[in-house]
């Protein structure tokens, strides 16, 4: 399947957190965004965020997907204090994909709480959309593109998020 994976971090070493998960997840890599810094979303007062998008060729399933960011969040010694609270580091499925036969990807849906697809959020927030639009400028989501759903975020939002800093290049052999 194709995983398109939102990561983000407002505590301790930003930059190296989200490196890390950038290195763990590198063969599997199709497209990558820029870090962009985002305002805190969700009205807990917080520090800065930086976002990115990673998309992913995977044999893992989605729930095994999870586990293995969820296993990160972990490593980065994430503690599960409030929702939508200041965290080391947060990985989110933001949608899976499966080839539908026709050179297009058909997404895959759940409503299971542990592993909601696409996430819940993903349609509203600026500091997804944009990293994704960025990276795949040709993406989908629910029968949309991703272009149009930024279309319908709030424009003084989006005048608020700015790439700062890029991953280690890629080989561009692959
Ligand atoms: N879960 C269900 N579906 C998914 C999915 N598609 N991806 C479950 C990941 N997890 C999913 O998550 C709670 C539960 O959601 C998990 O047990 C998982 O099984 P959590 O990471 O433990 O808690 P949380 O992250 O505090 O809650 P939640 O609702 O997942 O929050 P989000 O959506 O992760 O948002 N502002 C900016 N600018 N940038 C950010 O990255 N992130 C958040 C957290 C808030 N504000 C932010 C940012
Ligand atoms: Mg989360």
């Amino acid at each position: 399947m194709r995983a398109v994976i939102s990561i983000g971090s407002n505590m301790n070493d930003r930059l190296a957190l989200m490196t890390g998960v950038y290195r763990h997840f590198y063969h599997d890599l199709v497209a990558v965004s820029s870090m962009w810094a985002t305002p805190p979303w969700g009205g807990v007062e917080q520090d800065e965020y930086l976002n990115a998008i990673l998309v992913v060729d995977t044999s893992l399933t989605p729930l095994q997907l999870l586990r293995e960011g969820q296993a990160l969040e972990d490593a980065a010694e994430r503690k599960r204090t409030i929702r939508w609270g200041p965290r080391t580091l947060d990985v989110d499925i933001v949608q899976c994909t499966t080839p539908d036969g026709d050179s297009g990807q058909e997404e895959i849906l759940s409503d299971d709480p542990v592993l909601t697809l696409p996430h819940p959020w993903a349609t509203s927030r600026a500091f997804v959309l944009l990293p994704w639009l960025e990276a795949e400028p040709d993406a989908q989501l629910l029968g949309r593109t991703v272009r149009e759903w930024v279309k319908e975020l709030d424009p003084a939002d989006i005048g608020q998020l700015r790439a700062v800093a890029s991953f280690p290049p890629r080989e561009t052999s692959r």
